[in-house]
């Protein structure tokens, strides 16, 4: 079996690193940046046409999308997924749309595009405000559910403590004052083996922007 993973730089594409590393599965790293025009050779384009990283090659399958890479990991090595049809897993689930929608997509995505790349997208004073003000609503639900847990989902690690993570650094980059046990969670998860090989990866180089 042989796995490739194409990306790295960003808080997405650390999450596929550090799931392949808590599962102590071997692969091979191609370190590409986002925004560096690698995502737009013909040979990434032929993976994923969305010319988006992270990209997980597994045999001849190729899967596109951090969480469902993620998710696709634990259900098939175990250790990051609850069962399928469980309680737990149907909080797995919840975690993870939320992560991806309130936190990612909604609120902190639309902070870089009208923030950081606003040269590309435009300057959107009214949607800059409008996201912080949503991430800062939005976070408080994982502020309350997190309360006296060491893990998101039950009693244990699974994928959804490496999205959430992703998202709390991002928030902790766009300098939004995380709740103490927010920033506790993040610091005990960083402190994680498995996180730190693959932070010091998937940092090794650098986004084009
Ligand atoms: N929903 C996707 C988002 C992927 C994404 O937006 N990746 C960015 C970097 S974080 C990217 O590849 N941007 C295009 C580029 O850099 O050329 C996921 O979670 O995997």
């Amino acid at each position: 079996m042989t796995i490739t993973v194409w990306g790295a730089a960003t808080g997405r594409t650390i999450r596929v690193h550090w799931a392949l590393h808590e599962l102590g599965l071997e692969y091979e790293p191609k370190l590409i940046g986002s925004r560096t025009g690698e995502t737009q050779e013909a040979t990434f384009q032929s993976l994923n046409s969305k010319e988006k990283i992270p990209v997980l090659v597994d045999d001849d399958f190729v899967l596109t999308e951090s969480a469902a890479i993620v998710t696709y990991l634990g259900d098939k090595h175990g250790m990051l997924t609850p069962e399928p049809g469980s309680r737990e897993r149907a909080r797995y689930n919840e975690w993870t749309s939320y992560i991806l929608m309130e936190l990612d997509a909604h609120t902190l995505y639309i902070i870089r595009r009208h923030g950081d790349l606003a040269k590309l997208y435009g300057e959107a004073p009214e949607a800059l405000r409008a996201a912080r003000d949503g991430f800062t609503k939005q976070i408080t639900w994982a502020e309350k559910r997190l309360e006296h847990k060491e893990y998101a989902v039950g009693e244990s690690f699974s994928g959804v403590d490496i999205l959430l993570t992703s998202c709390l650094d991002w928030a902790h980059a766009y300098k939004f004052e995380l709740a103490d046990n927010l920033n506790e969670y993040r610091a005990k998860l960083h402190e994680r083996p498995a996180y730190k090989t693959a932070a010091a990866l998937n940092f090794s180089v650098s986004a084009g922007a």
